[in-house]
């Protein structure tokens, strides 16, 4: 018998996702579920609001810290911090020791280039929901 020791330890899997997730809806959580179904421990960046002003050209209903306080107290999210740069993923996923990547359907292959650091998975987003159609259903009230 070989007297080295086994290694029990189990290797964790860290899953990293981003999003705005402005005027969080249960499009959001679901993403975010199943993010967190897939590894054991689940990391979000979540959008800087001048990187939101840059994408999207306004200005996030809920400020960044609000969007932050908001994901980080979910249940199934382990960490949160702010992205600043869509083209800082791979140094987000390298700090974070991520070892999958996911990103709603809305991204595919927008970020395949990212597969030699780390797996990289696009969940369908859930249908008829969006922060814009929230916000323009509001605005008709
Ligand atoms: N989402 C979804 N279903 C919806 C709406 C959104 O699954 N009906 C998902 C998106 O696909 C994304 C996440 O929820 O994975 C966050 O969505 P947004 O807040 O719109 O994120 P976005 O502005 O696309 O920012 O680095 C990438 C960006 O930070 C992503």
């Amino acid at each position: 018998m070989s007297d080295q020791p086994i290694d029990r330890a189990p290797t964790r899997r860290t899953v990293i996702t981003f999003g705005t997730f402005d005027v969080f809806h249960v499009g959001h959580l679901r993403v975010i579920e199943r993010a967190a179904a897939l590894g054991d421990r689940l990391v979000v960046g979540v959008s800087a609001d001048e990187l939101n002003l840059r994408k999207k050209g306004r200005e996030p209903v809920f400020s960044q810290g609000e969007r932050l306080e908001i994901v980080a107290a979910l249940r199934c999210v382990d960490q949160v911090f702010v992205e600043e740069s869509l083209e800082l993923k791979r140094d987000y996923i390298v700090q974070h020791g991520a070892d999958v990547l996911v990103m709603g359907d809305d991204w595919t292959g927008r970020f395949d280039e990212l597969k030699d650091a780390c797996e990289v998975v696009y969940l369908p987003r859930t249908p008829a929901i969006s922060t814009t159609a929230i916000i323009e259903h509001i605005a008709d009230l």
